[in-house]
């Protein structure tokens, strides 16, 4: 089909829903590289339908959506529907090597998987390399047909994706990394909407602009794209109304700024409650950790209609990059929504009492000049990943055997202050480890950073449930105190969360959705370097309960 036919059709389906039923979505996304310039100087991307950032994947809950992912460049690609649960469709979730082989050059396949239960802000992007830098874009989930939103509906609606930008090529920035042993460059700019407006070394270049009518209610859908670093987000002169995360509504609360992890998404009314004017909106880094960031403050402007060309924009300072207490503030003022039509389903019973470390260390690495011989790694529970040959997925499915072991420990091996003073061996262990679960089982985890190198904040993100943050403290967790502070009752449903530095977090979830759900810090220098696990959750009785069979073009290793 033409482009512009599956346009208009698509919008009619969207907005004109007695002409047409529009129960399956198809998309084509061709990954092909795009000459661009940025910063004042010209790269070649990857990209979706030469986009940057790509288009927007548009569905109504309970909607199958069918992506057509064909890939055009030299590089391997997959595509992962970041915050899809993909109940017994895992085949389509996207990790390399976790539940697909690469899509190689020259080949497709198609993502089929139905939303159900979901309704909100998620984004897609690529999951092997460090292809996601460009290869990423919204996905909007409306609620059913006839469903309001429950909140008050927005006049309009507008995607605000957040990224990175490197003047260089992104693969060759981490391969240098990888064979120095040391981290990798830091990026050159933060984008609004792929723009990173005016800088001092290039203060030519303009910034995302969204024109505005005064007396009016915008919802914001805010997606972090960026590869390795959390992020402020603030507009002069107006306050935001928090409504969702993660595609979960959460109680509306107001706030100054928001503090957005890679991963995670926020949905947030603004009301344009001025007369006239232009009003800057910024995307800052949060880092509260002795480590390198890219210092840029990415600019868009809010451009009141009517107002004179020659109107000086309102300025805002964005907070500083070490401003623990303002992220904390928003972090601490989300709660679930709760309401009878959209109940908190906290486990209140555990099956599955887990705690695992994450963090850096360092092992020998004879070809690390760079590095005298060693190499920054990072692991989760002492357990650096190694990713494997044949997607985990496919050797659970078939009983390959010798692909993965499951012995991924459920606690530290030793209790250590995590927190404290490095120990004097930083060394990890390597292997292919996963967690068993049993169907419907009920899980409760304590994610504790640790000190070593130094402590940071870790965005975790579990692939195929949503979990309910029920806890976070500093220092190291007390089994025996902490729990007594957790949140049963409306805690925020998310599936990606920041540890904190120098602290842990605790979350719970159900094991409703069998297959095999890679769980990783989403900072993708720390995946790299093997801050990455997955969980095995066994089909439970019946087909109702059981993975559905591989598509016939799964893609082979
Ligand atoms: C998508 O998957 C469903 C099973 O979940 C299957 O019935 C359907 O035929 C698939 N669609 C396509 C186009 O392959
Ligand atoms: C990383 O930064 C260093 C120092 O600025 C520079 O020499 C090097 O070329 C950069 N690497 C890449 C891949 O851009
Ligand atoms: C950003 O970081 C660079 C390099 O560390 C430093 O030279 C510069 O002063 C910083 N800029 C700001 C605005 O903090
Ligand atoms: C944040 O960083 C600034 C500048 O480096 C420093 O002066 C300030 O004490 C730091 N604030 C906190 C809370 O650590
Ligand atoms: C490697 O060793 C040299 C000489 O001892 C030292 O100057 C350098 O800082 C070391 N580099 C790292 C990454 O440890
Ligand atoms: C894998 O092993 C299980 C249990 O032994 C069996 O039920 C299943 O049919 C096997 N699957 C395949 C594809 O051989
Ligand atoms: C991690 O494993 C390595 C290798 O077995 C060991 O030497 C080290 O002490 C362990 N570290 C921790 C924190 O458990
Ligand atoms: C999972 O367990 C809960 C609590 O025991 C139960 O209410 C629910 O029906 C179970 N779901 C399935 C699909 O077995
Ligand atoms: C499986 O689910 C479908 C749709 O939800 C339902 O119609 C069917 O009865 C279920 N089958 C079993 C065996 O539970
Ligand atoms: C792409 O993936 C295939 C299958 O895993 C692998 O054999 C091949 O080496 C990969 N190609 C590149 C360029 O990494
Ligand atoms: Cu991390």
């Amino acid at each position: 089909m033409e482009h512009w036919v599956r346009f208009v059709v698509l919008m009619v389906c969207l907005f004109f829903p007695p002409m047409v039923e529009c129960k399956v979505r198809r998309y084509t996304f061709n990954v092909m590289t795009k000459s661009t310039t940025k910063l004042c100087s010209t790269k070649s991307i990857v990209t979706v339908n030469g986009q940057f950032p790509g288009p927007t994947l548009y569905a109504r809950e309970d909607d199958t959506v069918l992506v057509n992912v064909v890939n055009q460049v030299k590089y391997n690609v997959s595509i992962h529907w970041h915050g899809v649960r993909q109940l017994r469709t895992g085949w389509a979730d996207g990790p390399a090597y976790i539940t697909q082989c690469p899509i190689q050059p020259g080949q497709n396949y198609l993502y089929n998987f139905t939303i159900s239960g979901q309704r909100g802000t998620l984004l897609w992007h690529a999951h092997i390399l460090w292809l996601r830098a460009t290869l990423h874009g919204a996905i909007v989930i409306l609620p059913k047909r006839g469903v309001p939103y429950p909140f008050p509906k927005p006049h309009k609606e507008v995607v605000v994706t957040l990224g990175e930008w490197w003047k260089s090529d992104t693969e060759a920035v981490i391969n240098q990394a990888l064979k120095s042993g040391l981290a990798p460059n830091v990026s050159d700019a933060h984008t609004i909407n792929g723009h990173p407006g005016p800088l001092s070394n290039c203060p030519s270049q303009g910034g995302f602009t969204l024109p505005v009518l005064s007396g009016k209610t915008y919802m914001l859908r805010i997606i972090n794209a960026a590869l390795n670093e959390e992020l402020f987000f603030k507009i002069a002169g107006h306050k935001l109304t928090v409504v969702e995360v993660d595609a979960t509504y959460v109680k509306p609360f107001n706030t100054d700024t928001i503090v957005i992890a890679p991963g995670q998404t926020t949905n947030a009314l603004i009301a344009t409650n001025q007369n006239t004017g232009k009003y800057l909106v910024t995307a800052s880094p949060f880092m509260d950790s002795p480590i390198a960031v890219d210092n840029m403050t990415a600019k868009a402007t809010i451009h009141y209609s009517g107002t004179l060309a020659s109107t000086a924009t309102t300025l805002t300072k964005p907070p500083p990059q070490n401003a623990t207490q303002v992220a904390n503030n928003f972090i601490n003022s989300l709660r679930s929504l709760n309401s009878k039509k959209y109940p908190a389903k906290v486990p209140q019973t555990i099956d599955h009492n887990l705690m695992f470390t994450v963090g850096l260390g360092v092992n020998p690495c004879p070809t690390c000049k760079a590095g005298n011989g060693s190499r920054v790694v990072a692991s989760m529970n002492n357990v650096t990943f190694v990713m494997p040959t044949t997607a985990l997925l496919q050797a659970h499915y078939f009983n390959i055997s010798g692909v993965f072991t499951t012995d991924f420990p459920s606690k530290p091996a030793h209790v250590f202050d995590y927190t404290g003073k490095q120990p004097r061996n930083l060394q990890t262990k390597t292997g292919t480890k996963v967690f068993k679960l049993a169907y419907n089982s009920t899980v409760q985890l304590v994610l504790q950073d640790t000190g070593i190198i130094s402590p940071e904040n870790h965005p975790i993100h579990l692939h195929g449930f949503n979990f309910f943050a029920i806890g976070k403290g500093l220092g190291n967790y007390n089994p025996n105190k902490d729990p007594k502070n957790f949140n049963l009752i409306d805690p925020v449903e998310r599936n990606t969360i920041g540890v904190p530095s120098g602290g842990w977090v605790a979350i719970r979830f159900r094991a409703d959705n069998p297959g095999v759900w890679f769980m990783h810090c989403h900072l993708e220098v720390h995946t790299t370097w093997g801050l990455k696990m997955a969980f095995l959750v066994a089909n439970g009785k019946g087909p109702n309960e059981s993975i559905l069979p591989p598509p016939h073009d799964l893609p082979k290793c």
